[in-house]
């Protein structure tokens, strides 16, 4: 018998991201189907991530799957996920991906395992898990407010205001009071911001010229509101990205927003005051990313709050088993264009609910409109997904997990905080 997840072709293009950058798309064939799919790009990124692209840039990337790349997936089994990402790391035979890209082995490697599962006509999210019988529909975790690097001078330092609601019958309840939170907010906002012109970020959240506790002010006063109104309880976090405003030569924290700068022990009691005074779900990145001693210290202190690494870990197998072991946080963001690869990433997750960590499927600010990221927050047995609120390429994930609710929704609960 033939087997029909043979691959038959791996074709590369430039396409566009939401910011208007050049990256990569593939199309991948086997016999009895194909995938697509593209690969996103951060703008606040980890010093530990694997290279995006060659030296060259996508365009050798492009030229590279062509010439080196095509000839050594042709033939292997789509079905073997593992081996088609072995192949890719020894394709490129680097620590980092440095000859071949991060971004070009994530897209190939999302776009073989997709083609497999249209093979097999099943969902990506069954064609990762295997077994399905334990999977759960993530709870958003999207961000209504931003400043960092992903809004201009005067907007908040720290990067994102997110909400997550609790005690809801269903992920479209979920993501409908984040969408709320996110209206309700813009109307607060045109009260509370000097100069609000409804400007965001490049993640769809407002970017209003605000300092960082009014901010949260703001965002909590909203949350409390719509709270109220839908009858559930939508929480509030933070992604501090705190490398982003980290001064590495002076040891100290520039809060450019406020114009004022707090060392190491000062900007923790700071972050450790706002979980506490409006009692935050969620803290993303509050210390530069090499302070893990910094992380174990908060994560000790803020019980109750999940601190999460996004920065400290780069979804990284050695780093999160470092942090696993220096206690250094209860949640870990998993971004697979950080590592290169599916198997890499799915690797990390599991890695992280082994040891009681929480994993967290997440987007980049530079994202394509695909809705990949729902199917694999799905497989990766993430209770909650980071993929922004507003703006087509945030709403494409929410809209692919409203489809996988719809079908499947009967055999996948939704997830809750503490799963
Ligand atoms: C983050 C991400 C996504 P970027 O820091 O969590 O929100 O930002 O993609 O720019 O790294
Ligand atoms: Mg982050």
């Amino acid at each position: 018998m033939t087997t029909l997840t043979i691959i038959q072709s791996v074709k590369a293009r430039i396409i566009f991201n939401s910011r208007g950058e050049e990256t990569v798309e593939v199309e991948v064939k086997t016999l009895g189907g194909s995938g697509r799919a593209s690969a996103p790009a951060g703008k606040s990124k980890g010093k530990y991530e694997v290279a995006y692209f060659p030296p060259g840039g996508v365009r050798e990337a492009v030229e590279k799957l062509r010439s080196t790349v095509e000839p050594r997936l042709v033939g292997l089994d789509a079905d073997n996920q593992k081996l088609v990402d072995e192949t890719l790391h020894e394709i490129d035979g680097t620590e980092n991906f440095s000859r071949l890209g991060g971004n070009t082995a994530y897209a190939v490697s999302l776009a073989s395992a997709q083609a497999a599962a249209s093979t097999h006509g099943v969902p990506l999210f069954a064609q990762l898990a295997g077994e399905t019988s334990n999977l759960r529909l993530p709870l958003p975790l999207g961000n209504v407010l931003g400043g960092g690097k992903h809004a201009g001078k005067g907007a908040p330092d720290f990067q994102e205001y997110l909400t997550v609601a609790e005690g809801c019958g269903s992920f479209r309840q979920a993501y409908e009071a984040n969408l709320q939170v996110h209206r309700r907010l813009g109307k607060l906002l045109e009260e509370r911001a000097p100069g609000f012109t409804r400007g965001k970020g490049d993640e769809g959240a407002w970017a209003p010229r605000l300092g960082n506790e009014e901010a949260l002010e703001a965002v909590s006063k909203a949350a409390e509101e719509v709270s109220g109104e839908m009858g559930v309880k939508v929480r509030v976090g933070l992604d501090v990205a705190a490398s982003s405003f980290w001064d590495s030569r002076s040891k100290v924290y520039r809060y450019e927003s406020e114009r004022r700068t707090l060392g190491r022990e000062e900007h923790m009691d700071h972050v450790l005051r706002l979980i506490q005074e409006y009692r935050l779900a969620y803290v993303e990145d509050p210390l530069e990313e090499e302070d893990f001693q910094g992380f174990a210290e908060l994560t000790e202190k803020a019980k109750g709050c999940l601190i999460c690494g996004d920065d400290l870990f780069v979804t990284s197998r050695e780093k999160l088993e470092e942090g696993i072991r220096l206690k250094a946080a209860t949640a870990v963001i998993i971004k697979p264009n950080q590592v290169g690869t599916v198997s890499d990433a799915l690797e990390a997750a599991k890695l992280a609910r082994g040891s009681g960590l929480v994993p967290i499927a997440s987007h980049r600010s530079g994202e394509t409109c695909e809705g990949h990221l729902a199917h694999l927050a799905v497989a990766f047995g993430c209770p909650l997904i980071k993929a922004g609120v507003l703006g087509g390429e945030r709403v494409a994930k929410m809209n692919e997990l409203l489809r996988i609710e719809e079908n499947y929704g009967r055999a996948l609960p939704l997830a809750s905080l503490k799963t």
